[in-house]
C-alpha cells in the first residue's frame, strides 16, 4: 500500500490533496515538525529528514510535486493529469516546476527565519517575501478570467501552485492575495479533497 510520511501544512498537503482527489487508498503518518528534531527515527526512512516522503513498495520519494506527479501517472487515469497530447501540456509541465523552484523557494527562507531562527536574519524575511509577492506576477496575470490554470479543468497544476497560497497564509504574507489568485485559491480551498487533507493531524500517540 502507498504510504505517506506528512506534517500539518507542509508539502504534504501536495501528493495528499492528491490521492484524495483520486480515491486512492493509502497510508498517512502524520508526524511532529520537524520530525528531524521530535521524531529522529524519521531519519532512518528518509535520509534528509524532509516532508513528504512517499513508499510504494520498492518506490521511494521526497519530492512533493514529483510524488504527486506520480500518483496520476501510476494509478490514473484521471483529469488531474494534463497528458502529453493536450494543449496545455507545456503550460501544466512550467506550473508544476514554477510552483517550487520559483514559488516556495523564497517562502522557505521565510519560514525558517520568521519562525524557526527568529532574530537571526530578519532582514531576510522582509526581502523574500517581498520577493516571492513580485513572483506571484505570472499566476496573477495567467487567471485573468480562468478558474484553473491549465485545460479549463481542475489539474495538478492548481493543486502544486495553490499550495504555495495556502503556504503565504500560514507565513502571513497577505501581499499575496491578489485579486485572480484570492477568487482562484478560495474556490480551490472549497474543495472537500483538500478540506479533508488539511484535517490530518499529528496525534502524540498515533
Ligand atoms: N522540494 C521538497 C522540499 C521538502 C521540504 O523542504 N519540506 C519542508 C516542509 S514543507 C521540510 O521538510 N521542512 C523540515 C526541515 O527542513 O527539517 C518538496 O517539495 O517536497
Amino acid at each position: 500500500m502507498i504510504k505517506i510520511y506528512g506534517t500539518e501544512n507542509s508539502r504534504a498537503v501536495r501528493p495528499i490533496w492528491t490521492a484524495e482527489e483520486m480515491g486512492l487508498d493509502y497510508e498517512l503518518i502524520m508526524m511532529p515538525f520537524p520530525p528531524r528534531v521530535f521524531m529522529k527515527e524519521y531519519l532512518d526512512i528518509n535520509i534528509l529528514g524532509t516532508i513528504p516522503f512517499m513508499i510504494d513498495g520498492e518506490v521511494e520519494m521526497t519530492e512533493s510535486v514529483a510524488i504527486s506527479q506520480y500518483l496520476v501517472e501510476k494509478y490514473g487515469p484521471t483529469d488531474l493529469q494534463v497528458k502529453s497530447d493536450e494543449q496545455d501540456y507545456p503550460q501544466y509541465l512550467n506550473w508544476l516546476f514554477h510552483s517550487d523552484a520559483t514559488l516556495t523557494f523564497p517562502q522557505t527562507v521565510v519560514l525558517r527565519y520568521k519562525f524557526q531562527e527568529p532574530g537571526v536574519a530578519d532582514a531576510a524575511v522582509e526581502g523574500y517575501s517581498r520577493w516571492f509577492v513580485s513572483r506571484l506576477k505570472l499566476l496573477e496575470k495567467s487567471l485573468e478570467g480562468k478558474d484553473f490554470l491549465c485545460s479549463n479543468r481542475f489539474t495538478l497544476a492548481d493543486i502544486c501552485v495553490s499550495y504555495a497560497i495556502n503556504l503565504a497564509g500560514a507565513l502571513d504574507i497577505k501581499k499575496a492575495l491578489k485579486p485572480n489568485i484570492k477568487r482562484w485559491s478560495e474556490n480551490l480551498f472549497s474543495r472537500p479533497a483538500f478540506i479533508k487533507s488539511k484535517e490530518y493531524k499529528y496525534e502524540p500517540d498515533q
